[in-house]
């Protein structure tokens, strides 16, 4: 298992490489380009310097998240295959220098929802939140609601740019059903897994966030049924899933414990986010701390069922509170997520010297 932590680049995040260096047991950085349009190749330039960049710090980079897909691939229309073309030289140009994982998902329109972005726990620290009362809201008033408290800062999914059309997005997702578009991410994965197979590539899945339909959208990486349906759609260990733990746990009806199990045995778990959400009541939950103490989670239970079933990939803490006074991007302040990487470590050494001990 290697530790990481998401990195927004030093032009758009403020915890710095150093930062995240300090964090015991740390050792590399998922990060991205963030100033590639959505479709268009990342070049092998920018790709050299991110890398380079991150050594120079004794960081690895070896996790993209994300490479996002153009909207064309997940509606399907004839101008996919310019973009399918675009994605697969991104991969090669990735898998040139040294990346083994690159995380995406297939959600129409919204990468995620909350519907909280400043959510006050007891203690004062501040998180995210998902209420479902709060998307009676249309479209227009959520994109209003996320952007407005960015504290300025870029939003993975949010580009502000596309949503600004998000009426016409939705107009253009019309027809677009469930198993429309699992038509298309199947089509994009027989396209794209041959050339991650030939540069040793693993693609992992993201499930959708929260994982059931909202405003009408269709949605495909939800629960069991999805993920076996996918891995399925091509049988290959270059097509994973980012098991995102928080995401998959807000469907009531997953379990959250065997769904790890299962597919880190069938090493289809190339990346795990970890994290702790905490259930107000029905669909509503908040992000918690990440310790099992402070969520609905059994955390011991999350890191045993991936290390009883041989997963060796990579994990980064999720979203973190801010706490401390921290201010930023939501969900990705410094201290909360070093308390969570040091806390899934110490959970993981133990789980690792006493499966040892007993041998
Ligand atoms: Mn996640």
């Amino acid at each position: 298992m290697k530790m990481t932590m998401r990195w927004f680049g030093s032009e758009n995040d403020k915890v710095t490489l150093e930062n995240i260096r300090q964090v015991p047991g740390v050792t590399g950085v998922v990060g991205a380009l963030y100033d590639v349009p959505v479709g268009e190749v990342w070049p092998e330039e920018k790709i050299k310097a991110l890398k380079e960049e991150c050594a120079a710090s004794g960081m690895e980079l070896e996790v993209i998240e994300s490479v996002n897909i153009h909207d064309d691939i997940k509606i399907g229309l004839p101008t996919r295959e310019r973009y399918i073309e675009n994605y697969k030289q991104t991969i090669r140009n990735l898998g040139k220098y040294g990346i083994k994982v690159i995380c995406y998902n297939f959600m129409p329109i919204f990468d995620w929802i909350k519907t909280d972005m400043e959510y006050i726990l007891p203690d004062g620290s501040k998180t995210m939140a998902f209420e479902l009362a709060g998307i009676q809201k249309s479209p227009e008033e959520i994109v209003e609601e996320v952007l407005s408290n960015s504290n300025g800062n870029i939003l993975p999914g949010w580009e502000p740019e596309r949503l600004a059309h998000v009426t016409e997005l939705f107009k253009a997702y019309e027809g677009v059903d469930d198993t429309k578009l699992r038509e298309n991410l199947k089509y994009f994965l027989e396209a794209i897994i041959p050339t991650c197979e030939e540069v040793g590539i693993k693609m992992a899945i993201h499930p959708d966030d929260p994982p059931y339909s909202i405003f009408g959208l269709p949605r495909v990486v939800k629960n069991r049924e999805d993920l076996d349906w996918i891995c399925n759609a091509v049988d290959s260990k270059s097509n994973g899933i980012t098991f995102c733990v928080g995401s998959i746990a807000e469907g009531p009806e997953n379990d959250v414990y065997e769904l790890l199990a299962e597919f880190a045995r069938r090493d289809r778990i190339p990346f795990a986010h970890v994290r702790n959400i905490k259930i107000i009541e029905n669909k509503d939950f908040y992000e918690s701390a990440h310790l099992s103490t402070e969520g609905s989670l059994d955390m011991y239970k999350v890191l045993k069922s991936l290390y009883d079933n041989g997963f060796d990939g990579y994990i980064r803490p999720d979203h973190g509170r801010f706490i401390w006074g921290e201010t930023g991007r939501p969900g990705y302040g410094l201290y909360d997520r070093a308390i969570g990487a040091s806390y899934i470590l110490g959970l993981w050494e133990s789980l690792d010297k006493s499966s040892k001990q007993g041998k």
